[in-house]
């Protein structure tokens, strides 16, 4: 079938009044499969309609860098959506904003944010060394317990961020960082389901449990972080910012005082997003890399040959050692092509009329980029859904990037945290696997490698025994 737009034929999902196409997208497949699927049938773009909202999914890797890079700043909105307008206050933050004067500044200010503690400083770099530090003694203490390794892995990944935002460091047990955690996860809980609500944004006025919880988590976190904030304002040294809410709140008051300033909603929206997408996506990284390991020890053993090799049992890696580690490297980007923790990554919006792959594209369309599909398209893998961490390594041993690997995005859109999640990765990664061995336990099963698709795409739960190395 095809529905003709703007006078260029583009292949379309049948449709029906007020509902579009949504009864063609019944299936118990999640959305990355299935648009991999039909683009089987429809080929690399084609057009659905989302209840109302004409919507082009692209699975090439042609029409991706069309859409991210040669187009980045045409395709660089954002949907509005009721969900992540509760979360975000109606777009006071990054991710869910839609393009903008203010938006420019905005997401500049922090970019430059993360900058000041990010790779070139020291700073990162102590706090997520001794986050990981904590993490081994921790994992010291449970010696060959088998364990699902989630809640522990999301409490440092979460202490670092808390560390980074707001100077505050917990002991495993404190009550703040228990509440950072349950409203979290209240959180992811509910606002992947909002699916529905997000299409016909008129289902608001029936009750709706989800809609209520995430009302109530978000304003447990306002409250939060507000108090943070205030904390903060009061004891700021303008020159002297000394984590990413100081520096933020340095870059809010030196405005120029017109309306494309941010205001201190925006800076609370930022410091709210910088955990939400800090802690999800590390966390979930993590898990996928230990579970990729238990079904392949000796992928497992090279990483810690390596590191034996590089440093010996005694020396902490660190961030200087990364380039000496090219497996390490390529066991993390492997991961992350494989299951890719953001598949269809977050809704791209056209902010004009303009054009996609030669077919014109009106502007307001929404376009969902299945990073997925690329990240498994056999005419660039080889055997993509084999995980073989030396297809990132040259014929000497050395790291390559292939093209087509795009974890974090690209363009003007490209994820604010892909340096800081690298480099939490490659510690983190580091530090357990010189210390531990990771196995199945006895009697167990080896993780699902599936994947449940929410706000990402995480594993099933699974256990794993944790023994100290000899
Ligand atoms: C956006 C991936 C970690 C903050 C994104 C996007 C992806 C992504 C795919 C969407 C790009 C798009 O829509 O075109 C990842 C992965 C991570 C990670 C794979 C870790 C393994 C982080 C961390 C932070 C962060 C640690 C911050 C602390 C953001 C923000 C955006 C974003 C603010 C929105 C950017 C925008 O819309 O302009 N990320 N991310 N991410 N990420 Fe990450
Ligand atoms: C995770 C739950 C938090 O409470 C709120 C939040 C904020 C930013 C979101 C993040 C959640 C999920 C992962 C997202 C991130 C922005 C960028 C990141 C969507 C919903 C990715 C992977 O694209």
């Amino acid at each position: 079938l095809r529905s003709s737009r703007g006078g260029v034929s583009l292949p379309c999902l049948p449709r029906v009044p007020v509902l579009g196409s949504l009864l063609h997208l019944r299936s118990s497949l999640p959305p990355h499969l299935l648009f991999t699927q039909l683009a089987g049938r429809y080929g690399p773009l084609f057009g659905m309609y989302a209840g109302p909202h004409f919507t082009l999914v692209v699975s090439e890797a042609g029409l991706v860098r069309e859409v991210l890079l040669q187009r980045g700043r045409e395709f660089a909105g954002r949907p509005k959506m009721v969900t992540t307008d509760l979360l975000t206050q109606g777009g006071k933050d990054i991710a869910f904003a839609d393009y903008s004067p203010l938006w420019k500044n905005h997401r500049r200010l922090v970019h430059s944010s993360f900058t000041l503690f990010g790779e070139g400083s020291s700073k990162l770099q102590t706090i997520v060394l001794e986050a990981a530090d904590s993490l081994c003694e921790e994992l010291q203490s449970c010696r060959g317990q088998s364990s699902d390794l989630s809640p522990v892995l999301m409490r440092a990944v979460t202490n670092v961020i808390c560390r980074l935002v707001f100077s505050s460091s917990y002991q495993p047990n404190d009550p703040e960082l228990l509440k950072v955690m349950d409203y979290n996860d209240g959180i992811v809980q509910t606002i992947a389901r909002g699916g529905l609500v997000d299409i016909f944004p008129w289902l608001r006025i029936f009750p709706n449990k989800d809609l209520k919880k995430l009302k109530e988590c978000v304003s447990v976190r306002d409250q939060l972080l507000r108090k943070k904030l205030q904390e903060h304002k009061m004891t700021l040294t303008p020159g002297e910012p000394r984590d990413l809410l100081d520096a933020l709140l340095i870059g809010q008051m030196k405005g120029s005082g017109g309306e494309d300033d941010i205001t201190e909603d925006h800076v609370l929206m930022t410091a709210a997003e910088a955990f939400g997408a800090g802690v999800e996506t590390t966390s979930t990284t993590l898990l996928w890399t230990i579970a990729f390991l238990l079904h392949h020890p000796q992928v497992q053993d090279r990483v810690q040959a390596e590191l034996d090799e590089c440093l010996g049992r005694d020396r902490p890696p660190s961030l200087s050692d990364r380039s000496r580690l090219p497996f390490l490297d390529a066991v993390l980007c492997e991961v992350m092509r494989i299951r890719p923790v953001s598949p269809i990554l977050i809704p791209h919006v056209a902010m004009q009329d303009t054009s996609l792959g030669g077919h014109m594209v009106p502007k307001g369309t929404r376009v969902l980029v299945n990073m997925w599909a690329i990240h498994h398209d056999p005419k660039h893998w080889d055997e993509p859904d084999r995980f073989r961490p030396e297809r990132f390594l040259d014929s000497s041993g050395k790291r390559a990037t292939p093209a087509n690997f795009l974890p974090f995005g690209a363009g003007p859109r490209v994820c604010v945290g892909e340096s800081l999640a690298r480099i939490e990765l490659f510690l983190f990664v580091s530090h357990l696997l010189q210390h531990f061995d990771f196995s199945v336990p006895s009697g167990a099963s080896l993780p699902d490698l599936q994947g449940r698709f929410g706000v990402v795409l995480q594993p099933q739960r699974y256990t794993v025994r944790v023994t100290p190395r000899r």
